[in-house]
């Protein structure tokens, strides 16, 4: 059945998502998308706080769990108490569950980081902020990548939602003269006005899958794939599978040193993947170019092929250290 006939009868489709205020704005906007492609079917919205949005005050590191922002999402669509879920792709492992499938990537924002001053010091750029300046990051790709460029400038984990980081940022007393923020969230959030520089490629390449969300559903509701499928972005999707092949190959979690810059154009798809060690000292970074085709897997191999000489070209044994480094940045992100 085509999608079109679908929406002749009526259904209702129940979305999970964390509670946080980007996730609830990313889920209005995704039911609002599946209400005008469906309007005879019927959406509501299942809130849940996660591990990880749980524990955000007490020492993170010390809890190795991995996918803390998505586990319980993902319970509740397996006792069907959810049919899809609405996440920043770039919180979404690469690996999902059994049974679990990525049902639509959405189009993509500006998936680039941008550099947020505090009104305590207006009018600067990252190259012209003075040594010692505290960035307010918990990013360790964030600040490896900076602390290469700029070794005298100073980081400073930042944790809670965008308002708190950003009273943080403005207070009198604290210790930060600016924060590295996603341009997507700040975007969605309607605070693009605190951006003051979009940091270039050569400066922060940015994390697999920022910037676009990510639909995950059951493998087997075949009914909601259907309608899920509606949203996806066919570009966005493209490129978001290069950067997950090339993070999946190098098996990296959410918090290591990898960066990417992902372009389309005149049907070529091209990855730029990087891995940096945490001190900044070494920074492998590769280009691959494929003609795209209609599936995935043109996709799917670019971002194996990037891996593949980046682990050859050093990133192997920077991300082996780091892993087996006991004080290993193990901190899990969420927003
Ligand atoms: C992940 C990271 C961060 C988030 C790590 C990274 C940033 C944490 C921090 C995997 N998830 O990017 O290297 O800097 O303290 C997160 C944000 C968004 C989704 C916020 C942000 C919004 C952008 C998007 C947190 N998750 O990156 O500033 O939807 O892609």
């Amino acid at each position: 059945m085509a999608i079109k006939d679908d929406s002749t009868v009526s259904r209702h489709v129940t979305i999970g998502t964390r509670k946080s205020q980007l996730a609830l704005v990313q889920t209005d906007y995704v039911k609002e998308c599946l209400t005008k492609t469906f309007p005879n079917f019927t959406f509501s919205i299942v809130k849940m706080a996660t591990t990880g949005d749980k524990i955000l005050d007490v020492a993170l590191n010390k809890i190795g769990e991995k996918s803390l922002f998505t586990k319980e999402l993902e319970i509740a669509l397996v006792d069907k108490s959810v049919d899809l879920v609405v996440h920043s792709l770039k919180d979404l492992p690469t690996t999902l569950p059994e049974g679990m499938a990525l049902g639509a990537v959405m189009e993509r924002e500006d998936p680039r980081d941008a550099l947020v001053l505090s009104t305590k010091n207006p009018g600067l750029t990252i190259e012209t902020l003075p040594a010692g300046s505290v960035i307010g990051t918990s990013s360790v790709r964030r600040i490896s990548q900076l602390r290469r460029k700029f070794p005298d400038l100073k980081f400073a984990d930042v944790r809670g939602n965008l308002n708190t980081r950003l009273a943080k940022l403005d207070s009198e007393e604290g210790p930060y003269s600016a924060l590295i923020l996603a341009v997507a969230g700040l975007k969605r959030l309607g605070m693009a006005e605190r951006i003051s520089q979009i940091l270039p490629n050569d400066v922060s390449l940015h994390a697999v899958g920022q910037g676009a969300l990510g639909i995950e559903c059951r493998e087997d509701d075949k009914d909601t794939l259907k309608i899920v499928s509606s949203l996806n972005h066919l570009p966005t999707r493209q490129r978001c599978t290069a950067e997950r092949a090339m993070m999946r190959a190098l098996e990296g979690g959410c918090s290591v040193p990898i960066g990417v810059t992902t372009t389309i154009s005149d049907n070529k798809l091209t990855l730029e993947g990087m891995v940096v060690s945490l001190d900044g000292q070494k920074y492998i970074h590769h280009t691959e170019v494929v003609d795209m085709t209609e599936d995935l897997e043109a996709a799917e191999g670019l971002g194996k092929s990037v891996a593949d000489k980046l682990s050859s070209g050093g990133a192997d044994a920077i991300l082996k250290k780091i892993k087996a480094s006991s004080d290993a940045p193990k901190l899990p992100f969420g927003n």
